[in-house]
């Protein structure tokens, strides 16, 4: 290490301990709130500070100018339920039992909401779910839902069991209201009220967007730019106008409440984009896959008063990072957690780290599986035929090469470091890592996901959503079904 990298970190970790004697008065009033926000189907190429050539994006924008940007933050798995897992957990999302969309969080999984909770943060989740093993657009969820964001340790949530679009109908808690407006504005205001309500003790938000997921529904203000585009392409920009507008919303009004210098403000993509323009910034494949195009996402951290601003950085990290960066900052017991943890604290690279990475980063949806040791790459498209690539992601970041052939001993090394994490998260998946040895059955009939329209308690609205838009085709197919 240079001397001028020592004397920027030995000054940052001065700065942080003397912030840690400001704050080290009793009580946890001081400790930094966390707000987590993330995007739903929101590409690597989809934000205006990474180059995107038509969509702008100013208040992701600022946001990135203000704390930390990386460049290569992935998704822990490449589609929704599974990353909410690893970001809830900090572990791949096999260990966790979602093995892929629809399918729900274990019971017996220890969450970051839980353990923030039992820390004297208030808890708030607002938004997209889809962690309680349903299946089908965003519907209500109900407060007898054996899975619901409360029994994941929120407290307050204003929430959808799925994406959400325009003018939603959402659960209060249990109480199923209607909203008028875009999704992500919503979703915002709703965090907002929570936050503004918290006078005593710190706050830990959760904010999911349904943004810019199917089905592509905007403001026709919102489509300024995009006009030339096909429908779904010019509808899916237009939501993620209003989406960066809510972000403008959130960073305004964390600074109107007084919080914003002592709050970590974190935005991340749940899953690579879409195949639908210029998603991915030139990476290689989308949504659903393993490659690079379907891993990678905007990732940004801000917090005033813990993160020097402007900072870039090519680390790569992951959502299973964030637990135990936040466990971290707050200085949560270790056992919060479910061992063994995938994820890693991003505090040093926060300070200025810009060294390698230590623990490697796995991923594994179904047969789609890769394993990241900093700038290798191990894939296999579908595991069950035994072959896997290997790819240099600094020479080569659009996986272009397969250098399994040519650099035979790092796809050696590479194909251990696949089997290892390979051989303890079967050990996870059958319940080894939990006190009892074994996987609960849990809850009733939802392991693998169930369709909400199946469900007698959601059939009991059919009548009074049949013309709502984003349920019309669900209705019927769900009385089609019950014939
Ligand atoms: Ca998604």
């Amino acid at each position: 290490m240079n001397n001028y990298l020592l004397n920027g970190l030995l000054a940052r970790w001065l700065s942080r301990i003397t912030l840690l004697a400001v704050f080290a008065l009793p009580g946890f009033a001081d400790r930094p709130n966390v707000v987590l926000v993330m995007s739903d189907d929101q590409g690597w190429g989809q934000t205006g500070y990474n180059g995107h050539p038509l969509l702008k994006t100013p208040h992701l924008d600022q946001m990135a100018a203000s704390g930390i940007r990386f460049d290569r933050f992935y998704a822990g798995a490449s589609n929704c339920s599974p990353t909410r897992a690893t970001l809830l957990t900090g572990r791949s999302n096999d260990r966790t039992g979602v093995q892929t969309h629809g399918y729900p969080l274990r019971r017996q999984e220890k969450t970051i909401a839980q353990a923030m909770r039992d820390a004297g943060y208030a808890t708030g989740h607002f938004g997209k779910w889809h962690l309680n093993g349903l299946r089908g657009p965003g519907a209500p969820i109900f407060k007898e839902d054996p899975l619901h964001p409360g029994v994941f340790g929120f407290d307050t949530w204003v929430s959808v069991s799925n994406f959400f679009d325009l003018h939603p109908v959402m659960s209060r808690n249990g109480k199923f209201e209607d909203f008028e407006g875009d999704s992500s504005e919503i979703a915002v205001a709703e965090a907002l009220k929570f936050i503004g309500a918290q006078k005593d003790a710190p706050f830990f938000t959760v904010i999911w967007f349904g943004t810019p997921h199917s089905p592509f529904v905007s403001f026709l203000e919102d489509e300024k730019g995009f006009e030339h585009l096909p429908d779904d392409q010019r509808h899916q920009l237009a939501e993620l106008v209003a989406m960066d507008r809510s972000i403008g919303a959130l960073r305004s009004g964390l600074r109107d409440l007084g919080v914003a210098e002592n709050t970590v403000l974190w935005f991340n993509g749940d899953n690579g984009g879409l195949n639908l323009g210029d998603t991915v910034g030139g990476l290689r494949g989308f949504k659903n896959q393993v490659y690079e195009g379907g891993l990678r996402v905007p990732g940004l951290v801000e917090w005033p008063a813990g993160i020097e601003a402007g900072q870039v950085t090519d680390f790569p990290a992951v959502t299973m990072d964030i637990f135990p960066t936040i466990g971290e900052i707050v200085g949560l017991d270790k056992s919060v957690y479910v061992q063994p943890l995938d994820g890693t604290s991003l505090v040093s690279v926060f300070d200025g780290y810009a060294g390698s990475r230590e623990s490697p980063i796995p991923f594994k949806r179904l047969e789609g599986v890769a394993l990241i040791d900093n700038q290798w790459k191990i894939v296999a498209p579908n595991v069950e035929t035994g072959q896997f690539e290997l790819y240099d992601l600094v020479q080569d970041p659009q996986e272009t090469r397969d250098l399994t052939a040519s650099q035979p001993k790092q796809a050696v090394r590479m194909r251990k470091l696949w089997d290892a994490f390979n051989h303890s998260r079967e050990a996870s998946v059958a319940g080894m890592d939990y006190p009892e040895k074994n996987v609960r059955p849990d809850p009733v009939g939802r392991e693998d996901g169930v369709f909400w329209i199946e469900l007698p308690e959601y059939q009991a609205y059919f009548e009074a959503w049949e013309d709502r838009p984003e349920y019309k085709t669900w209705v019927k197919r769900g009385r089609a079904e019950q014939k």
